[in-house]
This record gives C-alpha cells, sequence and structure tokens, in this order.
C-alpha cells in the first residue's frame, strides 16, 4: 500500500522538526542495510501505513508531560521519578487460556517482533492529546505466537507492583497493580501496539518502559504502561480506572465526543505544545480511527457502554 490511511495534512508539510526527519532518514539508510544496524528498539521499525500524518509532538511534549501514577500525581512526576525503575532484566508473564503459558523474556518478545513506526494520536479523558511516534508492533503478533484459546474472550493487563522503585504505589491512591483489560476483538485488532520505543528509540521509563500497550481509539488510560503480565481470560478482567470510579470510567472508554465525562466535555480536546495557537480542537469520534475500528462496537449502545 502506498498510501497512509488517514488523508488529513501531511505534518512533515507543516515546519518539520529536522532532527525527526534526520532520524527518519536515518531508519531508512538503516533498513536499506547502509548503517550497521544498532541494538536501539526502533532502527529496524518500518514506517507504518496505519500512521496518522498529522505532525507529532516534540520529544520535550512526549517525555516530560506524562501520567504514571506509580511516580506521582503531576504530570511532571513520571520524568522525575521514574529512572528509579529498573528495566533490565525484565520478563512478561504470559498465562490463562493460551497453548503456550510463560514466564517470557523481554529478549524473547522482541525477537522476530516485527517493528514499525506508529505515528498515533494519544487522547487522554483529560481532554489533552499528543501525536506520538511510537516505536512497535502488532499485539496480535504476539497473542498469536502463545496461541489463543477458543475460550478466551478478554485480555487482561497488569503493569509491575514494586514499590520500592515506584514511589507512588506506597501509598493506595489506585489498587495495585494498575490493571487494564481489553475484549479479544479490540485486542486483535491491527491498530493495538506493544510499544517498546518512541521517536525511534527505547521508551523512556516515563512513557511505559520497557513494554507498554497503545490503543490509539481509546483514551490514555486503558493504554497501561511498563507490563509484567498478560492474561486471556474469559470473563471481562478488572480495570484500574473503571474499578475505582465506574461512573466515570468506563470498561470501553473509546474516545467519543457525545459521550461527556461526569465531570466535563469530552468534545474538544487541547493539543499538548500547540504553542501560541493552540486552539482548542473537536475531538473526533474513536480518536479519528473510526472507519478502522466503528464496526468492532456495531449493535452497541456506547452511551450505556461507554
Ligand atoms: N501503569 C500505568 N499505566 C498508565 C497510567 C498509569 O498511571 N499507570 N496512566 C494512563 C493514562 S491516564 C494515560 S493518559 C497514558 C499516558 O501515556 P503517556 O504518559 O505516555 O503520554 O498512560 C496510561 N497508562
Ligand atoms: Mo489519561
Amino acid at each position: 500500500m502506498s498510501h497512509r490511511f488517514r488523508p488529513d495534512l501531511g505534518w512533515s508539510d507543516v515546519t518539520p522538526k529536522a532532527d525527526f526527519l534526520n532520524r527518519r532518514q536515518f531508519m531508512a539508510s538503516a533498513a536499506a542495510g547502509l548503517i550497521a544496524s544498532p541494538a536501539l528498539a526502533g532502527l529496524n521499525a518500518k514506517p507504518s501505513v496505519y500512521s496518522t500524518m498529522e505532525k507529532p509532538n516534540s520529544r520535550d511534549d512526549i517525555t516530560q508531560y506524562n501520567n504514571f501514577y506509580e511516580f506521582g500525581f503531576d504530570k511532571g512526576d513520571p520524568a522525575k521519578n521514574a529512572h528509579l525503575l529498573t528495566t533490565d532484566p525484565w520478563a512478561v508473564k504470559i498465562d490463562g487460556l493460551v497453548d503456550r503459558p510463560g514466564n517470557y523474556d523481554l529478549g524473547d518478545i522482541l525477537t522476530g517482533a516485527p517493528l514499525e513506526e506508529r505515528i498515533y494520536r494519544l487522547r487522554c479523558v483529560e481532554a489533552w492529546s499528543l501525536v506520538v511516534p511510537w516505536v512497535g508492533f502488532e499485539l496480535s503478533h504476539l497473542l498469536n505466537r502463545v496461541g489463543v484459546q477458543p475460550g478466551a474472550k478478554y485480555v487482561a493487563f497488569e503493569t509491575l507492583f514494586r514499590p520500592d522503585e515506584m514511589p507512588g504505589q506506597r501509598r493506595r491512591v489506585l489498587d495495585w497493580p494498575y490493571r487494564e483489560g481489553l475484549r479479544l476483538d479490540e485486542a486483535m485488532h491491527p491498530l493495538t501496539i506493544l510499544a517498546n520505543g518512541v521517536y525511534g528509540e527505547d521508551l523512556p521509563n516515563q512513557c511505559g518502559a520497557p513494554l507498554r500497550l497503545v490503543v490509539p481509539w481509546k483514551y490514555g488510560f486503558k493504554s497501561i504502561k511498563s507490563i509484567v503480565r498478560i492474561s486471556l481470560t474469559a470473563e471481562q478482567p478488572p480495570a484500574t480506572w473503571n474499578m475505582e470510579q465506574s461512573r466515570e470510567y468506563g470498561f470501553y472508554a473509546n474516545v467519543n465526543p457525545q459521550v461527556d465525562h461526569p465531570r466535563w466535555s469530552q468534545a474538544t480536546e487541547r493539543r499538548i505544545g500547540g504553542g501560541l495557537f493552540n486552539a482548542r480542537q473537536d475531538t473526533l469520534m474513536f480518536n479519528g480511527y473510526a472507519d478502522q475500528v466503528a464496526d468492532l462496537y456495531a449493535g452497541m449502545d456506547l452511551k450505556k457502554q461507554f
């Protein structure tokens, strides 16, 4: 396919970010075998037809303005505190209704994974948004490797619980560990990725190193960071924000401008780092990915199953 899926304005047409362009050229050269490839996450990543054409946020926007409650509430806390987390060695336990359960080393998970650069919008339930050039691979690739059994209907995810390295976990602000879940068809959708990099390099800890989920048509809180467990289940699994306040945060959490949060509108959003002309913009149904994902919810009342 030679086209990208959203016919919106190409971000490189508006003030290209020089270092990112260089990185892309570098990656293209690396892919062409012109440069010996170092062990960085992104260097073997191919550009993806699923990328938005919108201009990515700067690396600073993406790494200094984060939600990662394990490291504090303020948007700047993860950047300050996340260096405390040890991410090597790292293993992900994959269990439940799978043919080959086990404790998989991160290196094993990444070996042979078809890494791509995926430029996705990220829309937080707090009504801000970012555009992020992730490096990752489709979750379906991993699920197919471990073999999903017929009875599986959901996928549950868990973040690391390690209060000595995650200061936010020393208080019961949330019911740790952070947990999220997807219906199996959502998890198998080609837009759903596990990311191990951003801007062509390994994920910084505050972005969910070494492996985090990215589900671009759902509110950011579904995209769980620093994953240590993936379980295939028959029943809908618990999800942290949904357990915390089910009236405000649904299990589905699809970006939906027509369904307001009980305390604020979801009709518009503020793009982080927009500078002088940072007007609020309309939030798009399914965060702009309706053509790709609306079918998953055919026949559901999205006001009730929000
Ligand atoms: N483990 C964990 N994952 C998490 C969170 C968190 O607090 N803990 N916050 C979520 C929320 S609310 C958002 S908006 C995104 C933010 O991702 P970013 O900081 O990479 O932009 O991460 C999500 N994943
Ligand atoms: Mo969020």
